[in-house]
């Protein structure tokens, strides 16, 4: 058997943060029990088939650069199951125990679409085998309706019937695919769903396409027993111009519009909630008040690129504030954190997808250990209670309790003095977050 990361032998171990070994994690150790539970029960880390094996290093200015090893043979098919051995040893040589990948990451696309399905079928076969053999699960599938250019115009929004359909079809085996590897998940990623340009697009019709699009996806799931959650992934832009999905709540909007929330949560992206000029907690918290905190998609943007850089985590005070979001909602349940990151085209060796992914969960295994603190500290939770505490009491409580009308608000107001404006203490807030390690 071909050994495809041969820098590691068995396992990549826990050795410690006083550790020089690059090949080993200095914080992720998935046994330790932080706040109840194990690092890998919070972490539920999971590895992206599309940037770790079918990334090629291409740009627009360059083409494949990689040349990776299990992606060399002449046939796709056997380039699939190559590509299958190399991610299951990958999987387990790091200790992650998910993997993602779309329907044409793990099986190549055929000359017709029967062909595809049977590729698909194939893959799912095997890939069902190395989970067995390996205890590794699927965290989620999904299904690209966007590199092929039928998908040009859209898949579920397409102004052509025709294609609507056949991205319809095409979700129905994704899905299916999910469903025999025991995924727990199910992810829309709006590929190509938004537009270019207003001149040629009916935007309430395509909106309207999408909602009976998710119906009937709902509807499939029902009647074959897939009872993953959906989760919906927003990103502002890129490829279109115009993207549906633009943001959290764009996207929580769109679900009550179509009734359509009960179905869905959402799975966030750190670099695509940069991308719509938001922080990655913003957008986790805007999911997490409305119950919707589904998934995260693990990775960080470029603060002078505007476009998706798809970088490999490495802000520890980024990640400590997300994973404060994450353990205030007590964890992700079914979702987990996917590296959806890819190495930089200049990192061509298969060891950089190591220290790429080694960093990545380091640092989320650091910021837990942070967060954890921060939270069983209490002064962060306190400084923010006395901010608020004014609506524990008399006209605050009236108004949280909707006991209080702009009639009672304003006789309260005149038997005032002018208000007092309080610190918001963002300083010290600051400092005292810069003082856990
Ligand atoms: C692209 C998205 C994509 C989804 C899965 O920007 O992040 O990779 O996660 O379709
Ligand atoms: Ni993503
Ligand atoms: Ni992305």
């Amino acid at each position: 058997m071909t050994i495809y990361f041969p820098s590691v032998e068995n396992q990549v171990a826990y050795e410690g943060a006083q550790s020089k070994n690059p090949l080993a994690y200095k914080y992720y150790d998935a046994d330790r029990v932080v706040g109840g539970k194990t690092m890998k029960e919070i972490l539920r880390f999971s590895v992206c088939y599309w940037h770790t094996f079918k990334g090629t290093g291409i740009d627009p200015f360059g083409w494949g650069e990689y040349h990776r090893p299990w992606d060399r043979s002449q046939d796709p098919m056997q380039r699939a199951f190559h590509t299958l051995e190399a991610a299951f040893e990958l999987f387990q040589k790091l200790g992650v125990p998910y993997y993602c990948f779309h329907d044409r990451d793990i099986a190549p696309e055929g000359a017709t679409f029967k062909e595809s399905c049977d590729n698909l079928e194939k893959v799912v076969a095997r890939a069902k085998e190395m989970q067995t053999a390996t205890g590794v699960k699927l965290l989620w599938g999904t299904a690209n309706l966007f590199s092929n250019p039928r998908y040009t115009h859209g898949g579920a929004s397409n102004p052509d019937a025709h294609i609507h359909a056949y991205g319809a079809a095409q979700v129905k085996h994704a899905l299916d695919a999910t469903y025999e590897l025991g995924g727990e998940n199910y992810v829309f990623w709006g590929g190509r769903e938004g537009y270019d340009t207003w001149l040629n697009t009916n935007m309430k019709h395509e909106r309207e396409q999408i909602a009976r699009f998710f119906h009937m996806v709902i509807d499939y799931a029902k009647r074959i027993g897939f009872t993953g959650q959906f989760l919906i992934e927003p990103k502002p832009k890129e490829p279109t111009k115009h993207q549906y999905d633009f943001d959290s709540a764009t996207v929580l909007d769109f679900l009550r519009e179509f009734d359509l929330i009960d179905h869905f949560k959402l799975n966030i992206e750190a670099n695509h909630a940069t991308l719509a000029g938001h922080t990655f907690e913003h957008e986790l918290t805007v999911c997490s008040d409305a119950g919707k905190l589904g998934s995260i998609d693990a990775n960080r943007g470029d603060y002078l690129l505007g476009w998706d850089t798809d970088q490999f985590p490495n802000d520890l005070a980024e990640i400590t504030r997300a994973m404060l979001v994450v353990l205030k909602q007590g964890g992700l349940g079914s979702g987990g954190l996917n590296f959806d990151a890819k190495v930089r085209r200049g990192s061509v060796d298969t060891e950089d997808i190591l220290h790429a992914h080694i960093g990545g969960m380091d640092i989320f295994a650091h910021a837990l250990l942070i967060a954890q603190q921060i939270l069983d500290d209490g002064e962060w939770d306190a400084i923010l209670k006395k901010r608020y505490a004014s609506y524990q009491t008399g006209v605050g409580q009236e108004i949280m309790n909707g006991t209080a009308t702009l009639e009672s608000l304003e006789a309260w107001v005149l038997q005032q003095e002018e208000p007092v404006v309080t610190s918001g203490q963002q300083e010290l807030i600051e400092n005292l977050f810069n003082s856990y390690h």
